[in-house]
C-alpha cells in the first residue's frame, strides 16, 4: 500500500467530488455512473490517484452529515477498486475513513489535519495508510475570518508540525504522512502566494508535500475574475512550479494537461527551478 510513498514523484490525484455543491466540479458526477466514469477517465489521462470527497470544502459550504457523506463516496471507491482504480478518500472523518478503507481506498486525505475529528489518526495508524495533513485552521463557514499570519509560511510550517506530532502520538508512522500547504484555507490570495514562493520551506520539514491549487479562486483574481474551468492553464502553470521546488504530488482537476507539463518537465531533465 506504501508503494505509493515510494512511487518516483510527482505523483498526480485527480479531483472527483460527489457533491452537488463543490465549488469548480459540483453537481457533475453526483449519479454513481457518471463518478466511476470520470474516475476512469482520469486514470487513462495519468492519475496515479483518484480522490473521491463527498462533502464540500468551498468558503462558507455548510456540512453534511456523516452518514449523507459515506452514501456519497463509498459506492464511487468500491466501484473504482472494482475497475483497477487507486482512490484516495478527501475528508475529515473517522467513520468516513474507516468506510472508504474499508471499500478500497487506498489513502486518506483529511484537509483539517486531524482537527475536525481526532478519531481519524487512530483509524489511520490501523490501517498504516498513507495520510495527507493538510493546514487547517477551522471548519469553511468561518475560515475567511481565520486568514492572519504575521509570517504565513513560519506558522504554516510550525502548525503542520503541531499536526505531525499528535498524528505519531496516535501511533501513525512517519513514513505514513504527507503535508498539505492548505491553499485557500484561511489564507488570502498573498498568504497562497507566499507559500508557492516559499514551498521549499514547508519540503525541508521532510515529508512529501502534496501541492493542491487547482482552479481556487486566488487564480481567478490574478487572472481577472476568470470562472474556475478556465484556470487550468494557470492551475498546471503552479503545479509545475510547485513539483519543481520539491513537491511530491500535485491534487488537480485536469489531470491531461498536468500530466502533459510533468511530461515536459522530465523531458527537459527535471531541472530543479529557482523562483
Ligand atoms: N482543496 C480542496 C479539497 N480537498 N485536499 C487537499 N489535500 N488539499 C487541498 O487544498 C484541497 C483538498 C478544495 O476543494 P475542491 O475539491 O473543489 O478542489
Amino acid at each position: 500500500m506504501l508503494d505509493l510513498m515510494r512511487a518516483t514523484p510527482p505523483v498526480v490525484m485527480g479531483v472527483l467530488n460527489v457533491t452537488p455543491d463543490s465549488f469548480s466540479d459540483g453537481g457533475l458526477y453526483t449519479d454513481l455512473d457518471s463518478a466511476v466514469r470520470h474516475g476512469v477517465e482520469l486514470r487513462e489521462q495519468g492519475a496515479h490517484l483518484v480522490d473521491v470527497g463527498g462533502e464540500s470544502t468551498r468558503p462558507g459550504a455548510l456540512r453534511v452529515d456523516a452518514e449523507t457523506e459515506t452514501a456519497r463516496v463509498v459506492p464511487v471507491i468500491r466501484a473504482l477498486a472494482e475497475a483497477g482504480v487507486a482512490t484516495s478518500v478527501d475528508t475529515t472523518r473517522a467513520a468516513v475513513a474507516a468506510a472508504a478503507l474499508k471499500a478500497g481506498a487506498v489513502l486518506v486525505n483529511d484537509v483539517s489535519g486531524g482537527l475536525a475529528d481526532p478519531d481519524i489518526r487512530r483509524v489511520v495508524a490501523e490501517a498504516g495508510c498513507p495520510y495527507v495533513i493538510m493546514h487547517w485552521r477551522g471548519h469553511s463557514d468561518r475560515m475567511q475570518e481565520l486568514a492572519t499570519y504575521h509570517d504565513v509560511v513560519g506558522q504554516v510550517r510550525a502548525e503542520l508540525s503541531e499536526r505531525v506530532d499528535e498524528a505519531l502520538a496516535a501511533g501513525v508512522r512517519p513514513d505514513q504522512l504527507i503535508l498539505d500547504p492548505g491553499l485557500g484555507f484561511a489564507k488570502t490570495a498573498e498568504h497562497n502566494w507566499a507559500l508557492s514562493r516559499r514551498l521549499d520551506e514547508l519540503v525541508g520539514l521532510g515529508f512529501p508535500v502534496l501541492f493542491a491549487a487547482s482552479r481556487k479562486s486566488y487564480l481567478g483574481l490574478l487572472l481577472d475574475g476568470r470562472p474556475a474551468p478556465e484556470r487550468d492553464a494557470a492551475t498546471t502553470a503552479t503545479s509545475l512550479l510547485a513539483v519543481a521546488a520539491g513537491a511530491w504530488g500535485v491534487r488537480v482537476h485536469d489531470v491531461l494537461g498536468t500530466a502533459d507539463a510533468i511530461a515536459v518537465w522530465r523531458a527537459t531533465g527535471s531541472p530543479r527551478l529557482r523562483w
